[in-house]
């Protein structure tokens, strides 16, 4: 009987790895390829940005959360709604096939424990059955997990490819660097200008004058000073990084999870559909203070993102330097093309102060340690 077993557990694996080798042809139109490439470059340096009204006073945003949205909600057990093809897709596979895949094995494992109970006890069994084995039903309770196993497989490592699919050459890229406890992001697209991101503190917290949290910025612990600003309908490469220990860069909304690790380039992509306000936090236990490094991303439409990032001191991806005295230059030494797809010097500069201690680091938010 063992033998049989042996060999429909072979079978088995063999359907599985079919499946495994077939999976990388199925992902089908990844999103991340829609956007015009023309639109990264299109835009012209815009108006001075201190004028921009879609800009705060102090040039960084002004776009109010949106309840339920981006954000947890109390006593919600669902996942908080998609904004990334991939973030829809997942959602749709947990919803409509591991849920009720997970409900009907649970469902049929408890009826028959049920059914041993109640048919198969020692009151209506005086004699013991000396039954012990049955082929067919060997067969089945062998082959069926592993037939439901395989189409699982499928939609499973096509997610997970498409998750991890390199970024269009038209990607604006963010550098998010994990540090004891606050991130820092880096531009390397636009100029490579640097912001920090520190919790906001409550009202009762903060030192007189110091600014706190109000409710536009966001939920208690999840508001940040600085928030980060992304395009929307543009391809984003993330890369990831840490000054000190492993942290862990998660937006539930945009189904983005990647670590952190010093020393490392971690690197994924994705789209952001609507524009709004999403937060996340670290998720990666890195200390006492973990649960207080937050983060928010504003998303908003291109020009919008293009006139942020020169309010910040940033440059325009693509857009060409109007004093360049290209013509005098016939040929430029081959200017190292895309610093951010190579290996690139990893190591983040010394962290910048902030302007306020937002995280109550005792040493100061900036410092570190
Ligand atoms: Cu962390």
């Amino acid at each position: 009987m063992t033998g049989l077993k042996t060999i429909a557990i072979a079978a088995g694996l063999l359907i599985a790895g079919t499946g495994y080798a077939a999976a990388p042809a199925a992902p089908t139109a990844p999103a991340v390829a829609a956007p015009a490439p023309a639109a990264v470059s299109a835009t012209p340096p815009a108006a001075p940005a201190a004028n921009n009204p879609a800009l705060a006073q102090d040039g960084a945003y002004a776009m109010a959360p949106t309840a339920g949205i981006g954000q947890p909600v109390n006593g919600n057990i669902g996942i908080q709604p998609q904004v990334t093809s991939n973030g829809q897709r997942a959602h749709g596979f947990h919803d409509n096939i591991l849920i009720p895949v997970i409900t009907a094995v649970c469902a049929l494992v408890l009826a028959l424990l049920f059914w041993v109970m109640f048919r198969y006890n020692r009151r209506r069994n005086p004699v013991a059955s000396k039954t012990s084995h049955n082929t067919a039903i060997e067969i089945v309770w062998t082959l069926a997990p592993v037939v439901i196993l395989v189409l699982l497989a499928v939609p499973s490592i096509g997610l997970l490819q498409a998750q991890f699919k390199p970024a269009p050459d038209n990607a604006i890229t963010l550098k998010a660097i994990g540090n004891q406890w606050y991130w820092s992001y880096q531009y390397p697209d636009n100029g490579g200008f640097e912001i920090t991101a520190n919790m906001l503190k409550e009202k009762g917290e903060v030192a007189a004058g110091e600014r706190s949290r109000t409710d536009a910025d966001g939920p208690r612990l999840l508001a940040v000073d600085n928030r980060i600003v992304l395009p929307v309908g543009v391809p984003i490469r993330l890369i990831t990084t840490a000054q000190d220990v492993i942290h862990s860069w998660a937006v539930p909304a945009f189904w983005i999870k990647l670590d952190a690790v010093p020393g490392r380039l971690n690197e994924t992509s994705f789209t952001i559909d609507k524009p709004g306000v999403y937060f996340g936090q670290c998720s990666e236990l890195c200390g006492a203070r973990h649960g207080y490094m937050p983060i928010a991303v504003e998303a908003v439409p291109l020009a919008q993102f293009n006139a942020w990032v020169q309010a910040k001191g940033g440059s325009v991806k693509g857009a060409k330097p109007s004093t360049a005295p290209a013509a005098l230059a016939p040929t430029p030494a081959a200017a190292p093309a895309d610093t951010t797809t190579g290996p690139v010097d990893n190591t983040t500069a010394a962290a910048p102060q902030t302007t306020q201690g937002a995280t109550g680091n005792p040493a100061g938010a900036g410092t570190g340690q």
